[in-house]
């Protein structure tokens, strides 16, 4: 089994030669900004406002001590803080002890938690206390009986009986390791479309290329504030441009513990955010609270919007009623990332989720059969370049599926592009569910019904909602003399410790599955049919 798929050396020469990867590594990258950068105030949330050159000092310190507790390069370290400060200078530290941070989001519970540990072998996880009234010290007591490899859990807060953060710094102890920046930095949670979660390994000269070019397009400097809307471990608020973006051009990063307007509107007015990333539900609730609030929203230059399809008539209420530019996002923490830029024409902005980032960004837009289809064309989305990995991270089997032999990742998503080389989204085919931007798979979700005895089998598809975009719809066919009711069937997957998102929204009990054609239905098909009735449905 291979961690990671390699870039193939002549694309790695050609992406070097080309000024696209430059040899940095994500330790040196702070390091370099904070000399640049020093007393210009890097990070700010509740608690915390700290320079350039105290987070630099934060970060190193963490290092050493992650390092004085036997933390080594190579290992895998799960992280799953809320918005805070201390989430940039953990993840520093660990780059810099050489250690690959997993990527874990807040919602995620049991279920996902010890699979990505065991998955990882992970010999550490970063938590907070408690969040929202949820404790994660008694998920992470879960976690370390069911995953071994885990020698330690760091707490942010009270430690209970773990470790707490606060004790980990220390003054140098040696030399930090030498890092290579074509190794994997860290590992990125796919959104994944099958039953086990997918991790994306990203490497630092990767990655930093699309941080470097996301915030030169997003005209990122050092005037502009950036607010953490989503929370800040996705891929969006990370890199596009996100927090790095903003480190590396020298800009503000102002961390929300919510999206929602009684707290992200007082911090823009207060830090006078210049740039936000959110969801299409989240600028929906924006919209409309904007009218009914006092908050001074002058600053905001930037409405980024992104994750899942913006729809057409909201796009285009952003700048007359928000008062900003609005910027449409499609990307993926798979690598590519499209952008709508401030020299597009407003129905451009308004119709398509952007161009990618890189002249080198290749897109194939391809039937079933992998044949291009005819310029303008709706069809599937292949796409390889300078930031797009080519394989998952020990996932040999899903991998040969996932891309094509010449490298290309299939996006299972469905697009057309413009004459100018823009790209709009037209659906997908994948079977996951889009749920106003967190990503649901059908089969991860579907696996967790069938360990329940009173289910026979069951299929989970996305319902079409105003609010959200999509929803999750569970049919299901029940077996045994006292079948399960909808409550019970979702306090048995919440049981499994599977995160409150993935729950479906609705559950259908069907008397058996159709048969969608002749011989044997697949899955595919099935969900489809599915998926078709409550289109059908919804039209009557
Ligand atoms: C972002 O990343 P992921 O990995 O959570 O999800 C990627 C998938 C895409 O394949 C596509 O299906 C969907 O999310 N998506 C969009 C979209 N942006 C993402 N579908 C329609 N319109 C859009 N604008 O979601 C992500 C990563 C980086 C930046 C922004 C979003």
């Amino acid at each position: 089994m291979n961690d990671w798929v390699p870039y193939p050396a002549e694309f790695a020469r050609r992406y070097r030669e080309l000024g696209y990867w430059t040899g940095e590594t994500f330790g040196a990258f702070l390091a370099d900004r904070a000399a640049r950068y020093a007393d210009r105030v890097a990070v700010i949330d509740d608690r915390h406002r700290w320079t350039y050159r105290e987070l630099d000092e934060r970060a190193t310190r963490m290092a050493h001590g992650f390092r004085a507790r036997g933390i080594r390069p190579g290992d895998r370290v799960v992280v799953q803080l809320p918005n805070v400060a201390e989430f940039v200078s953990v993840v520093f530290g660990l780059f810099r002890a050489g250690a690959l941070p997993v990527f874990a989001l807040p919602p995620h519970r049991f279920a996902e938690i010890s699979y990505f540990c065991a998955h990882t072998e992970a010999v550490a996880y970063v938590i907070a206390d408690k969040v929202a009234g949820f404790d994660y010290r008694t998920l992470a007591d879960d976690v370390r009986a069911a995953a071994p490899t885990v020698r330690e859990v760091f707490v942010l807060g009270d430690p209970g009986t773990h470790t707490s953060l606060a004790d980990v710094p220390t003054d140098p102890v040696g030399e930090l390791p030498e890092i290579d920046p074509g190794v994997v930095a860290f590992l990125q949670l796919s959104g994944g479309s099958t039953g086990a979660p997918k991790l994306i390994p990203r490497t630092h000269d990767d990655y930093l290329y699309s941080v470097r070019e996301s915030a030169d397009i997003c005209g990122l400097d050092t005037d502009s504030v950036y607010l953490v809307a989503l929370p800040v471990a996705h891929n969006f608020p990370m890199s596009s441009p996100g927090i790095l973006g903003a480190l590396h051009a020298g800009s503000r990063i102002v961390l929300a513990s919510a999206p929602s307007p009684d707290i992200a509107f007082p911090l823009i007015a207060r830090e006078r955010v210049t740039i936000t990333g959110v969801v299409p539900p989240i600028a929906l609730v924006w919209l409309n609270s904007a009218p009914n609030r006092a908050d001074d929203l002058s600053s905001l230059r930037v409405l980024q919007v992104g994750g899942a399809k913006f729809a057409e008539e909201a796009a285009r209420r952003v700048t007359p009623e928000l008062g900003c530019a609005l910027q449409q996002v499609f990307g993926m923490a798979e690598g590519l990332v499209n952008y709508t830029r401030d020299t597009d024409d407003e129905d451009t902005v308004a119709v398509s989720q952007g161009r990618p980032i890189s002249p080198d960004d290749e897109l194939r837009v391809v039937d079933a059969d992998d044949a291009p289809v005819p310029e303008g064309g709706i069809g599937h989305l292949l796409t390889r370049g300078p930031y797009t990995i080519r394989g998952y991270y020990r996932a040999d089997e899903h991998n040969r599926d996932a891309f094509t032999a010449d490298g290309f990742y299939r996006t299972g998503d469905l697009v057309r592009l413009l004459p100018t080389g823009h790209v709009v989204v037209e659906g997908r085919a994948k079977d996951q569910i889009n749920r106003g931007g967190e990503k649901v798979a059908a089969e991860e979700v579907e696996n967790h019904l069938l360990a329940h005895p009173g289910v026979h089998d069951a299929a989970v598809v996305a319902v079409p909602d105003a609010f959200l975009g999509e929803r999750t719809c569970a049919f299901v066919v029940t077996a045994g003399e006292t079948p399960p009711t909808a409550p019970q069937l979702r306090a048995f997957l919440r049981g499994r410790g599977l995160a409150a998102y993935k729950i479906p929204d609705r559950v259908e009990f069907v008397p058996g599955f159709p048969h969608t054609g002749v011989g044997k239905t697949s899955r595919r098909d099935l969900r489809a049919a599915f998926a078709a009735r409550l289109t059908d449905e919804r039209k009557a």
